[in-house]
């Protein structure tokens, strides 16, 4: 079995390194296995000089993140909101003799057999992964904003009554994931597409995952069609799509990363945020955000319970948690639902 916690990644390609480096030889599908990674770089320059930080909206020294609500200050998007969420990255296994030797130690304290130091490492080795959504809506400020949480209990009729229509009115834009279905963005993150347009999908690397290590493996396949907003359009005649994303998804993890599909959380979640078909592929062990049971629903038994019946996410009552300012909330309130 592959012992995800002791790889690590080429930098930018997501391939194996180290040791244990064992190169993929193709995806199956006629691409290259070694693609090169996007280099943003030329774009982002300084871009973050000056960012006027307005609210810092969650921040966790377990998790070493922070999510900040501000303003843009230099570049094209001068001036416009952003959330700016900043994430010390993991340690990687396969840099540490480098750490170890590179690094500056300052002596803090030493009492008996313990002693503390603060340690400077060089600049390459003490990555922070900078995620910047701009312009940001007031729905993306909102979602990063910590809030109290209810779960709610909805059934087909409130789906179909109150969800559809607010979803319809007000989600997230998914141009994002257009532009990766029309190759108009992140096309050299592609580690897997099956062009099929009925059964057919894009599978990449999710935005949260800085392909460094395989701790936290994060990839999203997004299917070609796009008439399919979530869990709750699902059929017996989505089983051949769902099916293909389940196999060929995890064999091309196999391929690209050695993760056998038993090492594999593949999920959808309801409500997801954006309204397009997707599935997470997570390596288990790694808590991802938004894995626990009250919104992840294994793909395998999303299978299963569409062959037993084809109208079962069609009508049966789906339980997810809502944020306390959540607009939709307040719909399944004031319609007496909650
Ligand atoms: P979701 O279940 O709709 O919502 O999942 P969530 O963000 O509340 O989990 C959408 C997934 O797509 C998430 O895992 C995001 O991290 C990921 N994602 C979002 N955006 C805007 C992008 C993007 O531009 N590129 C990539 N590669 N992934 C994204």
């Amino acid at each position: 079995m592959a012992d995800t916690k002791k790889r690590s990644l080429d930098s930018d390609n997501g391939t194996e390194s180290g040791p244990e480096k064992k190169l993929a030889t193709g995806d199956g599908d006629g691409k290259d296995a070694k693609q090169p990674v996007a280099d943003p770089g030329s774009e982002a320059g300084s871009m973050l000089a000056g960012f006027q930080t307005e609210k810092i909206m969650r921040e966790s020294s377990r998790e070493k993140n922070i999510f900040i609500h501000g303003k843009m200050g230099s570049g094209p998007n001068e001036g416009q909101d952003a959330v700016l969420i900043l994430e010390k990255t993991p340690f990687r296994e396969d840099s540490l003799a480098e750490l170890f030797k590179t690094s500056e130690l300052k002596h803090q304290m030493r009492n008996d057999i313990y002693s503390t130091y603060h340690m400077h490492p060089p600049a390459h080795l003490n990555d922070i992964k900078a995620t910047v959504v701009c312009p940001a809506t007031e729905k993306h400020i909102k979602k990063y904003q910590s809030q109290e949480l209810f779960l709610i209990q909805e059934s087909g009729e409130d789906y179909r009554n109150i969800t559809l229509p607010y979803i319809q009115e007000q989600s997230f834009s998914v141009q994002w994931v257009y532009n990766i279905l029309e190759k108009k963005a992140e096309a050299d993150r592609i580690v897997f597409e099956d062009p099929d347009p009925q059964n057919g999908f894009v599978l990449l690397p999710d935005f949260k995952w800085d392909q460094k290590q395989l701790d936290d493996l994060y990839l999203i396949a997004i299917c070609h069609q796009r008439e399919i907003k979530s869990l709750r359009d699902l059929t017996q005649e989505h089983l051949p799509l769902l099916q293909n994303i389940q196999q060929q998804g995890q064999e091309a993890i196999m391929k690209r990363y050695s993760v056998p599909s038993c090492r594999l959380r593949v999920y959808l979640h309801y409500q997801p945020s954006y309204y397009h078909l997707h599935v997470h592929f997570t390596v288990l062990g790694y808590e991802a955000p938004g894995c626990g049971v009250e919104r992840a629903h294994l793909l395998s038994d999303v299978i299963q319970n569409l062959q037993t019946d084809t109208q079962h996410y069609r009508t049966r009552t789906l339980t997810y948690p809502l944020r306390a300012d959540d607009a939709l909330l307040h719909k399944l309130r004031e319609a007496g639902r909650f």
